[in-house]
């Protein structure tokens, strides 16, 4: 259950506390081989770069091991056409995209199989979970995966880390953080609209990714909207005849910043929308206007004030049918809250939650990766008044260590003003964010050095891929290991402040419990200098006295199968 933030509302009891399901289901893989699909060869193929790095590398396949050439890179999933890293026989399948992490072709480790075992045919898994260790068809040696494994969009959006969110409406205006749905259109003005100036502010300080609120719970609608006539149509600006959603959707499009949009349920304004009655089809009918008039979306945020009546199965098979690359978060199966809204996931946050039926999901264990949503600013809404009370560099700093380093994907709020603009501190603050993050990750001390494990799955998975900057690529210990030791020599005395470690997450969640050691020069013992659980996506460690080592070990104790390493970064 969620019990959602509440701040303070005028209304109708519906907003308590929401049975907010949490469960994917779309990648849940039912049974190997289930697919029909052809010989799919190819494993993750989304694109190998971390979002935020230079951009995706060539993750070409180890020869011999069958992977399939390329996809679209990590943006590419929101091109228009965009397949992303559909597994399939003939490797292809990439869309046009949009322009972003440079195109990377990343064929990872490649299992043969027969077709992968997604229970839903327009949702690829990442990989052909019907691969075993063994291989088949000629195929080399391939990772087992580890079941519940996620889609080819869901790996391209964890991988994002850091995104942002666009409170913007009525509220902004009216100085709401919720409003009753009765303030008037009139108010409505932001002159110097420029959804531009946002995303360029965002690009800059490493952000992939912005989601913009087009309609909160007040029912106000940023686009003109034939669904009610609560809408910027009834507004001033632009003689009625702006559209905020287009202006962003088509700044995004052309910057290669993928799209999100939230849409609430709950609306304040449509007087029918706690009785139900005739709601549902309002809902329906701005759903279908969104999805079909801004090009690609790359999520769908619903949130979780819901509204009753609606018929989310339905409403997800549509939304299927019109984006098949949107991921539906919170109140959809895609894409989880992460169940608090002040930046902080828990340790050990896992991607692998029991499956909920109401969002579509299957009773077992499904993938579904949470997103952790907090504001910039005390509220989520931009108030003048606090222009001064923006969070610190350094908190903003933890937020994004307790997220994105704790297998979180971070969405941090950024509202525009009445201007239509974010403004100068909010502007000041995220460049701020993107200097230190760009400083603290500016060289790998592990890049390139010599690396070595007590075990390997077979030639293509050698200790080296841990350190190639290629998440597409990985270190995997032997088959029927459940344990591993990846060392890494750094080739001088370094001191260590940041450890940085990825799962190729395309082949499941693996580690259960690890720690990392470091040796000096010239030692014989090793020191533990940190534990953890699940890794996943990523765990950011960072250690409470910067450690000075010539030597650095990770050492999965306890894993769900054979242990592999995508990435072991060291800063
Ligand atoms: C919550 C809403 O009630 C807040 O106003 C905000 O939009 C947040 C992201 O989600 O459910």
């Amino acid at each position: 259950m969620r019990a959602l933030p509440f701040i303070a509302v005028g209304l109708a009891a519906v907003v308590a506390a929401f049975g907010l399901a949490c469960a994917p289901a779309a990648s849940t893989l039912t049974a190997a081989g289930a697919g029909a699909g052809g010989g799919s060869a190819g494993a993750a193929a989304t694109g190998s770069g971390r979002a935020g790095s230079s951009g995706g590398s060539t993750g070409a396949a180890p020869a011999g091991t069958g992977g399939a050439s390329g996809v679209s890179g990590a943006s590419g999933v929101s091109g228009a056409s965009g397949v992303s890293g559909a597994a399939g026989a003939s490797g292809a399948g990439g869309g046009a995209g949009t322009a972003g992490a440079a195109g990377a072709t990343g064929g990872g480790p490649g299992g043969g199989g027969s077709g992968n075992a997604d229970a839903a045919p327009d949702r690829p898994a990442a990989i052909d979970a019907s691969a075993d260790a063994t291989g088949d068809a000629g195929a080399g040696a391939a990772l087992a995966p580890v079941l519940p494994v996620p889609t080819a969009d869901q790996v391209a959006w964890q991988r994002l880390g850091l995104t942002a969110f666009f409170h913007f409406g009525m509220n902004t205006f009216t100085g709401d953080e919720i409003g009753d749905g009765t303030a008037s259109p009139s108010v409505f003005n932001p002159a110097g609209l420029d959804p531009g100036q946002w995303i360029a502010t965002l690009q800059g300080a490493g952000f992939k990714q912005g989601t913009l609120v087009v309609k909160h719970h007040d029912g106000f609608c940023l686009w003109p909207t034939k669904c009610t006539s609560y809408s910027v149509a009834a507004s001033p600006w632009m003689g009625g005849k702006g559209d905020v959603v287009k202006a962003y959707t088509d700044a995004a499009h052309a910057a290669g910043f993928r799209v999100g949009l939230y849409l609430s349920p709950l609306d304040n304004h449509a007087a029918d929308s706690s009785s139900g009655a005739g709601y549902p089809a309002k809902f329906t009918c701005m759903l279908n206007e969104i999805l079909t008039g801004y090009g690609a979306v790359d999520e769908l945020w619903l949130d979780g004030h819901d509204a009753p009546g609606i018929d989310w199965s339905g409403m997800y098979a549509t939304i299927r049918q019109l984006q098949p690359h949107a991921l539906i978060a919170i109140t959809g199966p895609d894409i989880r809250w992460v169940g608090t809204e002040d930046g902080t996931a828990p340790l050990g946050e896992t991607s692998v939650q029991a499956g909920m039926p109401s969002l579509g999901q299957p009773s077992g264990p499904v993938w579904f990766p949470s997103e952790s949503d907090v504001s910039i600013r005390p509220g989520w809404f931009y108030h003048p008044s606090e222009d001064t009370a923006l969070k610190s560099l350094s908190a903003l700093t933890d937020i994004f260590f307790n997220t994105v380093g704790r297998n979180s994907v971070l969405i941090l709020n950024i509202p525009p003003n009445t201007s239509g603009v974010l403004a100068a501190p909010d502007v000041a603050r995220v460049g701020q964010l993107g200097a230190a993050l760009k400083g603290l990750f500016a060289t790998n001390l592990a890049a390139g050095r010599t690396a070595t494990a007590d075990s390997m799955l077979a030639a293509g998975y050698e200790p080296a891929r841990a350190l190639d900057g290629n998440l597409d690529t990985f270190w995997a210990a032997a088959p029927g290991t459940t344990s591993g030791r990846l060392e890494i020599d750094l080739g001088a005395t370094r001191t260590i402040a940041i450890v940085d470690v990825s799962e190729p997450i395309a082949f499941g969640e693996r580690a259960k419990k690890y720690h990392v050691e470091v040796q000096g020069v010239g030692a014989t013992t090793w020191t533990t200098v940190a534990t953890g659980t699940v890794i996943g996506e990523r765990n950011l460690i960072r250690l409470t006295a910067a450690a000075s080592a010539r030597k650095l070990a990770l050492v999965i104790e306890q894993a769900a199968g054979a242990p592999a390493i995508a990435e072991l970064g060291v800063y």
